[in-house]
């Protein structure tokens, strides 16, 4: 057994017998209340279910493990860089503890190791149009990956259900092994004519993505994957993708499958799908203003041009956050840091001035702010990646760590199958007549 199953084999038995005794204890104890608004209004902030790796908080935004992403950036390994290293964060979600550098090395090398991606996978994303969407690609080559899962097989074999966490564990693995060199084939099949980059063995999972996608060699944009990938890796368990990840690997189906889901639920325009939409919107803008440096009063105009043509501003708003959001923050310090007069960085510097309080100002947004995807697409655009449509498969590779760590955890806590209950509209018409009667 591997360093890392061994330490998550031990914690999670721990955690179980812990659970065991508190539901023992607490099982009938309130912990949430549903009003009719939310029944109707996307079930926001009913507390339905248990995701270890992270917590989100509506004023202080998302905490690994109880870290704040300032924290994580003193307290993770950067190995060569100057960045945290997704690997770090991935181990932290597993095992809740900070790993060494030696871990963290060890668990790059691993993931080096198991990143052979079987060659039906490239004849399967081959047979798509070049034009089929990148993110409907990386979905479609996840589940053409499928036939590599060892929960799969071991289900089929009679597996014992104390074993599903080791099956689930070593599809984890491979899946984040694998993903990098995925997505980098996509890219290069769709934007560089099918010239493929061979991964390099001595850099990490997030320099070596960098580097197979070929934009550019610098430690700049190697710094900057090692933070998107940090950074972008969960958001608790009630986001699209993170909920569609769990509901779906309650059915036992394998993690390729599940994920699969997760991917098509992440390209959606209000949840992943918008780092593409932002930069698109930012682009149509300039081009319609004809030019790369528009004034307040002109980003002003089309925010109200775009409100009033029935369509929502991109990269602002959220769900639960009521602050801007840590992660936008985070990659505009390493824009002032890294590129601070780049021209679309700056487009989205006056944004951030201009749009909050038009949003407000209607009186219906709960949250005027920033999202993670207002800021991501400019430094990718300042280090030569413009093919917005593939963002989103970026943003995946990175959300793998989440739900798949938080996937480990669900099989070996023995969480049961997920079902919700719905109700019909008359139903709550009934519910209201007894009530008032
Ligand atoms: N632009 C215009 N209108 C917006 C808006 C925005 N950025 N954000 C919210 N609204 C509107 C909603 O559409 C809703 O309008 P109606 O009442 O007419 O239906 C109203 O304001 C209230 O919405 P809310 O309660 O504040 O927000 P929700 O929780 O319903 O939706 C979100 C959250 C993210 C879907 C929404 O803010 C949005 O559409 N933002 C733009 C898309 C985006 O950036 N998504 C990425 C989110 C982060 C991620 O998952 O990656």
């Amino acid at each position: 057994m591997d360093i890392l199953k061994q330490k998550f084999f031990q914690k999670s038995t721990e955690v179980k017998q812990e659970i065991k005794a508190l539901l023992a204890e607490h099982g009938n104890v309130v912990v949430d209340e549903v009003t009719l608004s939310q029944v109707f209004g996307g079930s926001r902030d009913i507390i339905t279910m248990l995701w270890e790796p992270s917590l989100l908080d509506a004023q202080e935004g998302i905490r690994f493990r109880g870290y704040s992403l300032p924290e994580l950036r003193e307290k993770l390994p950067k190995g060569s860089g100057k960045e945290p290293l997704p690997e770090g964060l991935f181990w932290l979600m597993m095992v809740d503890e900070i790993p060494t550098e030696e871990e963290v090395a060890w668990l790059s090398d691993e993931w080096e190791r198991r990143s052979k991606v079987p060659p039906h996978v490239c004849q399967v994303i081959e047979k798509l149009p070049l034009g089929t969407h990148p993110m409907t690609q990386f979905s479609i080559a996840i589940n053409a990956m499928q036939t590599e899962s060892h929960f799969a097989r071991r289900y089929s074999e009679g597996m014992s259900k104390n074993d599903y966490w080791d099956a689930v564990y070593e599809d984890t693995m491979d899946l984040l092994a694998r993903l990098p060199v995925v997505a980098a084939y996509i890219y290069r099949r769709v934007y560089h004519g099918g010239h493929h980059i061979k991964a390099d063995r001595s850099l990490d999972w997030a320099a070596n993505l960098a580097h197979m996608l070929g934009v550019s060699e610098s430690e700049d944009f190697r710094n900057f994957m090692r933070l998107y990938m940090t950074i972008h890796a969960d958001h608790e368990g009630g986001n699209a993708s993170a909920h569609t990840m769990n509901l779906i690997g309650s059915t036992l189906s394998d993690p390729y499958l599940a994920f699969a889901g997760s991917m098509n639920s992440l390209a959606g325009p209000l949840h992943g799908l918008a780092n593409q939409e932002v930069i698109h919107w930012i682009f149509k803008m300039l081009h319609s203003l004809e030019t790369r440096n528009p004034t307040k009063e002109q980003i002003a105009s089309y925010v109200e041009a775009t409100l009033s043509g029935g369509k929502v501003v991109p990269g602002y708003g959220h769900a639960v956050l009521r602050k801007p959001d840590p992660r936008f923050i985070e990659q505009m310090r390493f824009a002032k840091e890294y590129c601070p007069d780049d021209d679309i960085v700056n487009v989205v510097w006056k944004i951030y001035e201009v749009v909050p309080p038009i949003l407000q100002s209607l009186g219906k947004i709960k949250n005027p702010w920033p999202n993670v995807d207002a800021h991501s697409g400019a430094i990718l655009v300042h280090y030569g990646l413009d093919q917005y449509s593939f963002y989103t498969v970026l943003f995946g590779v990175s959300r793998a760590m989440g739900v798949l760590a938080a996937t480990c955890w669900s099989r070996a806590l023995g969480m049961p199958l997920e079902r919700p209950k719905s109700v019909t509209l008359d139903w709550v018409k009934k519910f209201l007549a007894e009530k008032n009667a």
